[in-house]
């Protein structure tokens, strides 16, 4: 039997079924015009508010807030235990009918006929989801689902899902296929040192950093690929734009350059950037952003550009190094909120399968995409040429025989090709303004942070 007005059927915690209930609408679907109509909304308690004669609960779902009205003379004795019962956070549903109210958030409330409490919370909680008390992101990340229930953390999150769609979309009409590459590997792709080492039955083996070697070998039957997934660094340095467990979106094309494949990107950046500013605008006015899509074709920076701009503010960096930190904040100051490439880098700085010039060995066919200081993706010209692919292995260090499953691809017949690889939060900070990527990850993962 279903309970009515929670006296009935009562399980241990003194929880209401759920019975025959469902959603009828989100709170955001909630119109003006929809006056007087009867709706069933679920979602949990964001504010109380008592005024005696009348109680204001705003009730709270993944789309935005409404307000409950509750006059308490008016209202059936049931109704009104109930809500004198409630507590900020508890998972509640309530059937009522709408009533158009231009003082209310939206120019809607809801009148209450039936209000049902399905889960308790306990107080007091760990931190407040009005955000009234402000926490540090530590505290917020250690309760994780309640921070996600802070309009602006769920926001973000509103925002990538989005963003992920946009990706899907614009990859799909550029005739990308979407693919799995394995996560556990044999062989590094992006240099040891940031190697997470798993025992794999007897042996060892390593989380993958990248679908690199994968998606290159996918190109010679596939054409062009696209993976959206999450790879592994074991990041040594704590810094507001590394963890250890990522999601990197990363493309591969045959029969392609880096030229063909920085204009694929930069105009992947501006769809997205279109799509999520007009399919986010609540998401972006809670956030307090002004998205402002780039104008096409994006600065492109040569390393050398670079380091001369640099050592014209006193910063010298030595040619063949990569660019510091400092070096980048610096550049960043130069170009604030804006997306840009650096193209042209020493051969000796980039890894392995970036194919050098022809014209100049010494500099390679590689590029980074900048959004101020922060590197969004990199990518490039990959060598097609196997006898290039193992000098350039063994330049570098690196035994060709630990590669010898990917070099005999190179035996099948292999086309020329070249990619990218997107870090999908740093591209999230880009759009939504978050300094730590942290925010821009729903559980991360880093040195000091294993859960939750
Ligand atoms: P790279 O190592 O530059 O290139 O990585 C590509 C992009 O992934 C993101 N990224 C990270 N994001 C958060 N935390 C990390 N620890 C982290 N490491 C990398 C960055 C970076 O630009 N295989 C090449 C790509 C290619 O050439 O196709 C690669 O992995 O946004």
């Amino acid at each position: 039997m279903e309970a009515i007005n929670g006296e009935v059927g009562l399980g241990l915690e003194g929880l209401d079924p759920l019975g025959g209930w469902r959603r009828t609408h989100y709170t955001s679907e909630i119109k003006p015009d929809m006056d007087g109509e009867e709706v069933t909304l679920f979602g949990w308690v964001h504010t109380i508010r008592d005024l005696g004669g009348i109680k204001f609960i705003l009730l709270a779902d993944r789309e935005g807030i409404i307000q409950l009205t509750i006059p308490v003379k008016k209202v059936d004795p049931h109704l009104l235990e109930k809500a004198e019962r409630l507590r900020k956070q508890f998972i509640i549903g309530v059937k009522g009918r709408v009533k158009a109210f231009e003082k209310a958030q939206g120019g809607v409330e809801i009148v209450p006929s039936e209000i049902r409490i399905l889960g308790r919370a306990e107080h007091p909680l760990d931190l407040d989801p009005t955000g009234k008390i402000p926490a540090e992101l530590d505290v917020r990340l250690n309760a994780r689902i309640l921070d996600l229930r802070r309009p602006e953390s769920l926001a973000i999150f509103r925002i990538n899902h989005h963003v992920l769609r946009a990706i899907r979309d614009f990859l799909e009409g550029e005739g990308y296929l979407e693919v799995q590459t394995p996560k556990i590997i044999a062989t590094a792709t992006e240099g040891g040192a940031a190697l997470f080492p798993v025992l794999y039955f007897d042996r060892e083996a390593f989380l993958a950093q990248s679908p690199q070697l994968y998606k290159e070998q996918l190109t010679a039957v596939f054409d062009k690929v696209y993976e959206i997934a999450s790879y592994f660094r074991a990041e040594e340095s704590r810094t507001t734009r590394h963890v250890a467990e990522f999601v990197s979106v990363d493309i591969e094309a045959a029969f392609a350059t880096i030229d063909d494949v920085m204009e694929l990107l930069e105009r992947m950046i501006v769809y997205v950037l279109a799509y999520v500013k007009a399919k986010c605008e609540r998401e972006l006015e809670t956030l307090k952003v002004e998205l402002r899509v780039p104008e096409l074709p994006f600065k492109r920076y040569t390393y050398d550009e670079v380091l001369k701009l640099l050592a014209e503010r006193g910063m010298r960096i030595p040619w063949g190094e990569d660019i510091p930190t400092p070096g980048l904040r610096l550049l960043g100051e130069l170009n604030p909120e804006t997306y840009y490439f650096i193209v042209d880098w020493p051969t000796s700085s980039k890894p392995f399968y970036i194919k050098p010039k022809d014209s100049n060995p010494k500099i390679c066919e590689a590029f980074d995409l900048m959004y101020g200081f922060i590197e969004l993706a990199s990518g490039g010209t990959r060598i097609h040429d196997k006898g290039l692919l193992v000098e350039r292995l063994k330049g570098q260090g690196l035994s060709p025989e630990g590669f010898q499953h990917h070099l005999r691809v190179f035996d099948y017949g292999m086309p020329p090709h070249a990619g990218w690889g997107l870090g999908l939060s740093r591209l999230l900070m880009a759009i939504t303004g978050k300094e730590n990527i942290r925010e821009c990850i729903l559980f991360p993962r880093d040195r000091d942070r294993l859960t939750p």
